[in-house]
């Protein structure tokens, strides 16, 4: 509802005489398009609202698509909606910032699902041509009321309506709110309960709030079949935009500043083949690997180098892959480089048998983990005299972390950390059902000053993640048209780039 105020620079407004206005106003054709047809989604997103509303019934429940923020003065960071917004309404990247979607207890019990957002001014007023933020003169088409009626399925309304509509009848006391998605809205919800008589104190009204968001984050954890095919499609765009990256490599060498080279072609698929990249893509090459959330991208990409790329396309709908893959830069793995990767690959298809219905989401971890230090110990690494057991043992050990930080696994889907709200028992200590969608990650790092490494390891970082869907009796690898095993690599890269490669 409340995007970020611009400042307002008054230097370069021009005085408007009537005789203008009058002329901006008139001659335009009568926009006689016809609604926009239904949407694929709309029937996904209304039983994904239906699910919602059982679990909140009499409740008035708020579901803000965020607003604008801005980047500096008059322009903004491009805009993408509140995930659970985007999940609930059916819009993707095509939502309007400032749109809310309320499902409003209906009488009859359940919910009536009702959108509300700024649809584009008529042509006779100064918004069309003057508001560069919202008149459609200036950012292009948007959609009328009828047009969001007719796609989604829902009752749409003008945004200027919504806060009478939040006060009225007793529902108001019983407002609930996702806050973090707008926190000037949320604002306006605790007063309009308050002032309705709401008999919760501030804290248990935020609890209650809490509560909401983490059911919406909670509630995407299982796929349905419609969005597993989205995760296809988000799965073989990534799948696209690393061979454009491997055919890119003797280009990333050649020009320096390799790395960024390679982040823009990948952004190049991107936005070409979705809306954006999921996240901020890692194009990590030599040393740089070993810096886990490596986004600076400054590096050159050299040959001889091992380069990790961490990176994953977002379609239109909003659902992301998150792959990596770590690929020598000329077509081939040194012997050391291999024996650091094949152990990763191996710590990976532990990881990986571990995924099958009733497994804990930690066993994947821990499954992965135990290859990655049984490794660490083989090849003498761990502190003089720690056994595979005691290293494996957190109270007493854990020695091997030192080489492997990060989680093996995280929920993916429309956020590619999804349902980052849960709590512990339902993630970590959740069980893992059919048609959870994960990544499987686990990787080795041995930074270039890292004294306790052999020094032939120094400065070699690898890691290999793919996005798996749990099945009825295991799991199905969903970007495992993406080779992965090291011969395997080396032979897509020669496949790529021909022949010669890059040495
Ligand atoms: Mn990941």
């Amino acid at each position: 509802m409340t995007s970020e105020n611009q400042p307002k620079a008054g230097h370069r407004d021009t005085p408007v005489s009537t005789e203008f206005r009058e002329f901006m106003a008139a001659g335009w054709a009568a926009d006689d398009r016809p609604p926009a047809p239904r949407a694929e989604v709309a029937d996904h997103a209304a039983r994904r609202r239906a699910a919602l509303s059982r679990r909140f019934p009499g409740e008035r429940l708020v579901i803000p698509g965020g607003g604008l923020k801005v980047r500096s003065n008059d322009t903004d960071y491009t805009f993408r909606p509140h995930t659970a917004f985007a999940h609930l309404s059916g819009l993707g990247s095509a939502a309007d910032p400032d749109s809310v979607l309320v499902l409003e207890p209906a009488a009859e019990g359940g919910h009536q699902a009702v959108l509300y957002f700024r649809p584009p001014a008529p042509r006779d007023t100064e918004e069309f041509y003057t508001d560069s933020r919202y008149g459609e003169f200036w950012v292009g088409y948007r959609p009328t009321v009828a047009d969001v009626e007719s796609e989604l399925g829902l009752t749409a309304r003008h945004i200027d309506s919504l806060q009478a509509d939040l006060a009225k009848d007793e529902a108001a006391a019983r407002l609930r709110v996702v806050r973090s998605a707008d926190p000037q809205l949320a604002e306006l919800v605790d007063t309009t309960r308050t002032q309705a008589g709401s008999t919760l104190t501030t804290e248990q009204q935020h609890e209650a709030d809490e509560e909401l968001a983490r059911e919406l984050s909670g509630m995407r954890i299982v796929k349905d079949e419609w969005e597993v095919g989205e995760m296809r499609k988000a799965i073989a765009a990534t799948h696209r935009g690393f061979e454009a990256i491997i055919d890119t490599l003797p280009e990333a060498v050649r020009k320096g500043r390799g790395e960024r080279w390679v982040e823009g072609v990948f952004g190049l698929y991107a936005r070409h083949e979705g809306n954006g990249v999921g996240y901020e893509s890692i194009c990590a090459s030599g040393d740089h690997a070993n810096t886990i959330h490596w986004t600076r991208n400054t590096g050159e990409v050299r040959a001889g180098d091992l380069i990790l790329i961490d990176a994953g396309i977002e379609i239109d709908s909003l659902f992301t892959a998150d792959i990596t893959r770590t690929l020598p830069v000329n077509g081939r793995f040194t012997d050391v480089q291999r024996r650091i990767y094949d152990a990763v690959y191996a710590a990976q298809q532990a990881g990986m048998a571990a995924v099958k219905p009733g497994n804990k989401f930690s066993d994947i971890h821990a499954a992965a983990n135990e290859v990655i230090a049984r490794h660490l110990h083989e090849w003498g690494l761990l502190p003089e005299g720690v056994t595979l057991e005691q290293t494996l043992d957190p109270e007493r050990g854990g020695f091997h972390r030192r080489w492997m930080v990060h989680g093996t696994s995280h929920h993916l889907g429309m956020d590619v950390h999804d349902c980052q709200l849960l709590l512990r028992q339902d993630y970590l200590d959740g069980e893992l059902k059919a048609g959870m969608v994960l990544t499987v990650e686990p990787g080795l790092y041995f930074k270039a000053d890292d004294l306790l490494a052999p020094e032939e390891f120094r400065g070699i970082g690898v890691r290999i993640e793919d996005d798996v869907l749990v099945t009825e009796d295991g799991y199905e690898n969903l970007s495992a048209a993406m080779p992965s095993t090291s011969d395997e690599v080396e032979q897509w890269i020669a496949r790529i780039s021909g022949p010669t490669a890059t040495s």
